[in-house]
């Protein structure tokens, strides 16, 4: 922590959970999406980040995806990754759980986050014609909409919009990392979206000790508020717990 100490509250030993929001990712320069940065051609996130929106304009938003691929591909993790991953290698039962789709976190070994919303760097087919999921890392994608290799449909960004359920097995491992920890940290997340934002409350009813790290103190019900840029917190914070 540069000039200012950090005081942490007693750490209890024991499993830690913790769920990353895009404010893990604001240092290395990708938009938050509530923060000022978050709009694109004057939409917000909510209104393109849906079925309805794809269904109507899938042009419109594969532009949209295409851009933060292609602003993404230039970014690197920062200390706050390395932090996580440091962490998730040194403390046994440590489980990383991740809302961001930037693939950031898992360029960091052995970091291997659950992805509660899926990943921008993969996608599937638009029309269900049962081929599974594929990457593509390309940073802008030739043709837009993409389309599928099997049928030649619609591909769709593997991603989770709002409306639609989050992959069963990420939910329940992430679900039960939270009810099993011991310490709970919240970084990086405005504690808005749902169900993600539920395992806050899960992890404390559950009798973890919950943190939150956000230079702007949350609606989020927790135990302590460590409040600073997790880029400059998670370091000192991860020294303290392995
Ligand atoms: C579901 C993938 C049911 C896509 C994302 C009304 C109508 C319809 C739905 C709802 C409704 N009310 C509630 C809902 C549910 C809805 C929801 O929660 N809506 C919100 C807006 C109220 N949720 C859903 O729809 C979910 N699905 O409920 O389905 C269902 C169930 C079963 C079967 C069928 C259906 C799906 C939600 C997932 C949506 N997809 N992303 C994409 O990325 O394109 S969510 C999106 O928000 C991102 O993943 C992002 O990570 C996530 C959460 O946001 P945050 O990470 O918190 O980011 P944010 O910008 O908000 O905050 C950044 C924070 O960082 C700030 O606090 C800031 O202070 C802080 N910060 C800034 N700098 C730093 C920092 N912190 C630390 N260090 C820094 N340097
Ligand atoms: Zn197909």
């Amino acid at each position: 922590m540069v000039g200012r100490e950090l005081r942490l509250p007693p750490l209890p030993a024991g499993p830690v959970a913790v769920l990353c929001g895009a404010g893990l990712a604001a240092a290395s320069g990708v938009p938050t999406f509530r923060g000022p940065a978050g709009l694109w051609r004057r939409h917000r996130p909510e209104e393109l980040a849906t079925p309805a929106a794809f269904a109507r304009d899938p042009r419109l938003v594969w532009e949209w995806y295409d851009w933060r691929r292609g602003l993404i591909a230039g970014c690197r993790p920062n200390a706050g990754h390395r932090a996580l991953a440091r962490l998730a290698g040194s403390r046994p039962g440590t489980t990383l759980i991740s809302q961001n789709v930037d693939g950031l976190q898992e360029r960091v070994p052995p970091a291997r986050p659950l992805l509660l919303h899926g990943s921008i760097w993969r996608l599937r087919c638009a029309g269900g014609c049962g081929r599974g999921e594929w990457e593509d890392r390309r940073p802008r994608l030739p043709e837009l909409p993409p389309r599928c290799p099997d049928c030649g449909g619609l591909a769709r960004p593997a991603v989770v919009w709002f409306g639609e359920g989050l992959p069963a097995g990420s939910w329940r491992r992430a679900a039960a990392a939270a009810s099993a920890c011991a310490l709970f940290l919240a970084v990086g997340t405005s504690a808005v979206v749902q169900p993600a934002a539920g395992l806050i409350d899960l992890a404390r009813s559950a009798g973890a000790v919950t943190i939150e790290v956000n230079p702007e103190p949350t609606a989020a019900a927790v135990d302590h508020r460590l409040v600073g840029p997790a880029e400059e917190i998670l370091p000192a914070l991860v020294a303290a717990l392995v």
